[in-house]
């Protein structure tokens, strides 16, 4: 996975396998920290203090990222770019974490208690801490 630019939009580039077919939330948490596996990466990253949302909303917290789509080979190739998650700055994305989640992010709106929370998006299936390389 590669998050690429300075300042402004950040572009996201991965690829995942090994999931099973269908929309798994993808998020930036607030913590880069995997001592207890992606548990320990914390709450979606959420330096507004707003509710979780779609990418689009206004009302979203800064790690929310949607939904990446898993093919029937079990693999996704994505490419997501957002202005809410820069690379320096105070609300810098260095040094916290991405997740992917076993089950869709309902962007808020799916009425489950956890909706405005998580987007209710399960278990936390896969993770990685955002560095610097090169
Ligand atoms: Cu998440
Ligand atoms: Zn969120």
């Amino acid at each position: 996975m590669h998050v690429l630019q300075g300042d402004g939009p950040t572009t996201v580039t991965g690829d995942v396998s090994g999931l099973k077919a269908g929309l798994h939330g993808f998020h930036v948490h607030a913590m880069g920290d995997t001592t207890n596996g992606c548990m320990s990466t914390g709450p979606h990253f959420n330096p507004a203090g707003k509710q979780h949302g779609a990418p689009e909303d206004e009302n979203r917290h800064a790690g929310d990222l949607g939904n990446i789509t898993v093919g029937e080979d079990g693999k996704a190739s994505f490419t997501i770019t957002d202005n809410q998650i820069p690379l320096s700055g105070p609300n810098s994305i260095i040094g916290r974490a991405v997740v992917v989640h076993a089950d869709p992010d309902d962007l808020g709106k799916g009425g489950h208690e956890l909706s405005l929370s998580t987007g209710n998006a399960g278990a936390r299936v896969a993770c990685g801490i955002i560095g610097l390389q090169g």
